[in-house]
């Protein structure tokens, strides 16, 4: 008789202990969490874009009743990595990515789901990650922005008939925005000959690079605005911030932006958009930022362990002197 109750007590504490463990190896406390909390890997505040993006984030899980833990990592992946991985021990119910770079996520994305916890990757991408790894990305296509872009000079050039030389102000190296709007721009403009990148320099998507770099430019060339004996005809600038420090460099040496020079720019913020409106840049390719409530459905879908499509597209558009610029709505950072 003793033996068989020591038997029944030892199994009731077994299942006891694989209920709360389960499948998920998460010591889940004996109260189901009412309320998701998720953590969010943020590259950081480089620019307005990204303070948008942040607050849309923060804003919709708000909305959504959502416990949200942001780690802005100051754009270090290293930081990055050591956010996800505080969000493993805490045991979020979801990790959201930021991924500034496009490589060097397989071990700690392992790390998550070993973890089993669902990640979504936002706003940039990771190449060639493994599908197990990631439930699925929301974001741009800045591929097609890049595409856009290219369309604009296109029509903007049409009736110029000589070489057309550009300058191309890139984003962050290695992150997906700034080699898909790279690939984009080339791929839609490189069967047109007239055409020609003469020079490329990172600005990491600052406005103090932005500036940096133009201003260099111009006083390698005694206040002229080339690149040895070739005059330049477009600045294609990967986002306003670097479009607006270029802007100012422009205008401290008397040189016309958007006239002098025609200038081509990615985000959609504010400032730029009254840049276009005073001619000072002749194309704004919108990137939206305000992806937040967009993200949270996702989020709640995959902690109820439903699947998410691999993509998730948001809205976007251009805008170019062509348009009717007073119909521009306020644009919301
Ligand atoms: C694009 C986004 C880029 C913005 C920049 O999807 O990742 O990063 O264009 C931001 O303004 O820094």
């Amino acid at each position: 008789m003793r033996r068989s109750c020591l038997l029944v007590s030892l199994l009731l504490i077994s299942f006891i202990l694989i209920g709360c463990f389960g499948k998920t190896n998460k010591v889940v406390s004996p109260v189901n969490r009412q309320q998701l909390i998720v953590g969010l890997s943020q590259i950081g505040n480089e620019s307005s874009w990204r303070i948008c993006n942040t607050m849309s984030i923060k804003d919709a899980a708000d909305r959504a009743g959502i416990q949200l833990i942001v780690d802005e990592a100051q754009q270090k992946q290293e930081n990055q990595l050591k956010a996800i991985r505080s969000f493993i021990v805490y045991q979020v119910d979801a990790i959201l990515l930021v991924p500034i770079v496009e490589t060097g996520w397989e071990n700690v994305l392992s790390e998550a789901r070993q973890a089993r916890i669902p990640v979504i990757i936002v706003d940039r991408k990771i190449k060639d990650l493994d599908k197990s790894l990631y439930e699925g990305f929301i974001g741009e296509d800045c591929v097609e922005e890049g595409r856009k872009a290219a369309r604009f000079l296109l029509k903007k050039f049409e009736n110029v008939h000589r070489k057309i030389n550009i300058i191309e102000l890139s984003g962050t190296e290695n992150s997906s925005a700034a080699i898909e709007r790279s690939f984009g721009f080339r791929d839609e403009i490189g069967s047109d000959s007239r055409f020609r990148i003469i020079y490329s320099e990172s600005g990491d998507f600052l406005k103090s690079r932005g500036k940096e770099i133009i201003s260099q430019i111009i006083s390698y060339n005694n206040g002229q605005f080339k690149i040895g004996t070739k005059n330049i005809d477009v600045i294609f600038s990967h986002n306003d911030s670097m479009t607006l420090g270029a802007i100012e460099a422009l205008d401290s040496n008397g040189i016309k932006s958007g006239k002098d020079v025609v200038v081509v720019s990615f985000d959609g913020e504010q400032q730029a958009i009254n840049a276009l409106k005073d001619g000072k840049i002749n194309c704004v390719v919108e990137c939206n930022p305000f992806m937040g409530d967009k993200l949270m459905s996702l989020v709640k879908t995959v902690a109820n362990r439903n699947t998410i499509p691999d993509v998730t597209y948001v809205d976007e558009t251009v805008f170019t002197e062509y348009d009717d610029l007073l119909a521009i709505e306020a644009r919301g950072y």
